[in-house]
């Protein structure tokens, strides 16, 4: 055998040729986003009773902190003077929102974070100030971000809702219980989800970049159901809906290929004779590191993102029921999706048209709230953010 060349990305003599083609081990972030990774993955958020705490992927930072138009000095650092070590971050995006009538552009702050051992020192609004000047010099004045903790004054509190796909390892890292009228096997029974996407009959497929512009189209009109919503670009949806790792296997199985490092998961329904885009739904992948069990250090989640129908646009869908129906059909694709490719629970908030499908999809009620807060904007709370019930 070769010593140094059998450790090494490259493929080994005698091994089967590839179905795909693509890169053998995923790219190393660059220098500065290890030190961000590894500042968050020890201080990020956690939940109540700390057991689970966010476990953000270097490309997962490159994803959300680099949109198109990004501002490198929106990415704040503050580093020990003698060690140069990374204790605390703040960061914010560009981002185009329309809150009820009104469009404007502002900023998208996140990844607040203090070094557990720099906590209570009055460090964050250092943090908040300096981002709001960077943000008042590239003109904005405008911000939107969200929290667990309450803060004068959320515009929208939306709760957690959890679909259950692996329950053996769910019940084993005690993130959810056999309740006492039920057993083991049963709960199993009660929340396997069907082999292969339903709509795969219908025409669902990847998303790819020939489909950007259909997307963004049925996107922003998708979204004029809601009363706070970003506006996007053909170029911003490329970037929030692709993962940008290149296109997978064509076939009968290729909604199943999962790329290393893929963030980002987005589903096209197209329709096989007019070739129109007549949906989209999508996913992202946002593990939590388990803090409290010998036997799995990590729990894979995917959340709920961006979906949309034509369904919505046909007279009386709403009214009869078709809408709910698509939007089933939809998401429970998504979750055969995310079943297949390994993760352990689906996760999605009360907003859009959620509400309609958790309970009939088999989403169980979380403890956690997201407040939504808008910095330098004055309207009444919206409701829950999503659009009036569908029936
Ligand atoms: C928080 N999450 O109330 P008061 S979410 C905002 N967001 O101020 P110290 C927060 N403010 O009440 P610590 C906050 N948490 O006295 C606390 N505060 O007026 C406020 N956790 O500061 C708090 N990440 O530094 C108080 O607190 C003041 O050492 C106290 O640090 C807090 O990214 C924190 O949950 C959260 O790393 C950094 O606990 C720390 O306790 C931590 O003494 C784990 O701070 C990780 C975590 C938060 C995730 C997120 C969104 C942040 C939004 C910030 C606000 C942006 C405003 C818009 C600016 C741009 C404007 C333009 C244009
Ligand atoms: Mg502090």
């Amino acid at each position: 055998g070769h010593k140094f060349w059998g450790t090494q990305p490259v493929p080994q003599i005698g091994e089967a040729p590839p179905e795909v083609d693509g890169p053998i081990e995923p790219s190393k972030p660059v220098e500065e986003l290890r030190e961000l990774y590894e500042l968050l993955s020890a201080n990020y958020v956690e939940d109540d009773d700390a057991s689970f705490r966010f476990q953000y992927s270097a490309e997962f930072l490159s994803w959300a902190l680099k949109p198109p138009g990004y501002h490198k000095d929106w990415h704040i650092g503050v580093r020990v003077s003698s060690t140069k070590k990374l204790v605390a971050f703040i960061s914010a995006v560009p981002i185009r929102v329309r809150v009820r009538e009104n469009q404007f552009d502002a900023s998208e702050v996140n990844f607040l974070c203090v070094h557990k051992k720099l906590r209570s020192k009055r460090l964050t609004p250092v943090l908040i100030k300096e981002v709001t000047r960077q943000c008042h010099l590239k003109g904005v004045f405008q911000a939107l971000y969200t929290g667990g903790v309450l803060l004068p004054t959320p515009v929208s509190t939306c709760r957690y809702y959890h679909r259950c796909l692996n329950i053996p390892k769910l019940v084993t890292v005690r993130f959810t219980g056999v309740p006492p009228n039920m057993t083991l096997a049963r709960m199993i029974r009660l929340h396997k989800v069907p082999d292969r996407p339903r709509l795969l009959e219908h025409g669902l497929r990847e998303m790819e970049d020939r489909d950007v512009p259909q997307v963004a189209n049925l996107f922003n009109r998708y979204m004029q159901r809601f009363q706070m919503v970003p506006v996007m670009s053909e170029e911003e949806v490329r970037h929030q809906f692709l993962s940008g790792l290149g296109e997978g296997p064509r076939g009968a199985d290729s909604w199943k290929h999962r790329r290393e490092g893929q963030v980002v998961w987005t589903y096209v329904v197209e329709n096989p004779k007019t070739h129109k885009v007549t949906d989209f739904v999508s996913f992202y992948s946002l593990p939590s590191t388990i803090m409290n069990s010998d036997k799995y250090n990590l729990l894979n989640a995917a959340y709920l993102f961006y979906y949309g129908t034509e369904t919505a646009f046909e007279p009386g869908a709403e009214e009869s029921g078709r809408l709910k129906k698509r939007l089933e059909e939809l998401i429970n694709d998504a979750l055969v999706i995310a079943k297949s490719a390994d993760f352990d629970v689906f996760n999605a908030l009360t907003l859009m048209d959620n509400v309609c499908i958790l309970q009939d999809l088999k989403f169980g009620q979380g403890d956690g709230l997201l407040n939504f807060y808008l910095y330098n904007w004055r309207t009444a709370p919206l409701a829950g953010m999503t659009a009036q019930p569908v029936a």
